[in-house]
């Protein structure tokens, strides 16, 4: 990957400006500091390689030389996306979902944040914000897809199963045109953002939906229950075992299926 050929890659995709780096720290970080200098809307960082990349609450995302697709992506909300900031998570991950599909892969959203493909983990969704006093100024979208093999952690690092592209299916295409699927999508998704349409597509997209979970978060007990749905805002919509509907906001959350 260089920057040359990404260049042409993402060619007629209505993007901002782009950063590539052999090796980061994490392009969240990077492309968070950028914002606050005024980068455009859906400029990009990108990475080769992440030596600090980070998932929530501080945890680590791995991702060595050569082997995933990590990048960030500044969204400049318009004065409409601004009343749907809660969205983005989804937006992201119905872009990745889509971009996959077009490989004839089935993926889901594992709420909040992660990508599935057979129940297995290969891509990760971290969104941020830039804040200007008590305004949100705009966030960053950063999204971390697993390859080759080795970009997947031992398995005593994961907290849930996870996969690469390369076990799925081979030969792979190149990195450069899977990130433009992703843009590509996430542009046309973005016009929806506000509608109900999109909401109903994200809930499509969920997985164990009507299956029985079960939530952990630190602040309270575990949680289970039938997860039917999300909220407009993007909380998950459980039944719990007395039948009473109960709503997950955005957190710590952890989710798994609890059989
Ligand atoms: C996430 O966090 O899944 C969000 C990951 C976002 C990564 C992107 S890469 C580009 C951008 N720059 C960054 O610095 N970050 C973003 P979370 O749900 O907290 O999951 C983190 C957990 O996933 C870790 O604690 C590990 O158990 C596991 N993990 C780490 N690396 C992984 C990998 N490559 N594949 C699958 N699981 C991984």
């Amino acid at each position: 990957m260089n920057e040359r050929d990404l260049r042409k890659a993402l060619g007629e995709l209505s993007t901002g400006e782009l950063h590539y780096f052999d090796s980061l720290g994490s392009t969240n970080d990077e492309a968070l500091a950028w914002a606050t200098q005024g980068a455009p809307d859906l400029s990009l960082v990108i990475a080769d390689e992440q030596t600090a990349g980070r998932g929530r609450l501080g945890r680590k995302w791995f991702t060595p030389a050569g082997t995933a697709l990590a990048f960030s992506l500044i969204f400049r909300p318009t004065e409409v996306e601004q009343a749907y900031l809660s969205r983005t998570v989804g937006l992201a991950g119905l872009a990745v979902c889509r971009a996959l599909a077009g490989l004839s892969m089935s993926a889901e959203l594992k709420w909040p944040n992660d990508v599935l493909v057979f129940a297995q983990k290969i891509c990760g969704i971290l969104v941020e914000a830039v804040w200007t006093g008590e305004d949100m100024d705009c966030q960053v979208i950063g999204i971390g897809m697993n390859l080759r093999r080795e970009s997947v952690p031992e398995h005593a690092q994961l907290q849930f199963p996870a996969t690469s592209l390369e076990n799925l299916m081979s030969p792979m295409p190149e990195r450069e045109l899977i990130l433009h699927d992703i843009l590509a999508a996430l542009i046309e998704l973005r016009p929806k953002l506000s509608s109900a349409e999109f909401m109903k597509l994200w809930e499509e997209k969920l997985a164990f939906r009507g299956e029985v979970v079960k939530i952990q978060s630190p602040e309270g007990p575990t949680l289970q229950g039938e997860l039917l749905g999300l909220d407009s805002d993007g909380s998950l919509r459980l039944k719990d075992e007395n039948g009473n509907p109960v709503t997950v906001h955005f957190g710590d959350i952890s989710l798994r299926p609890a059989a």
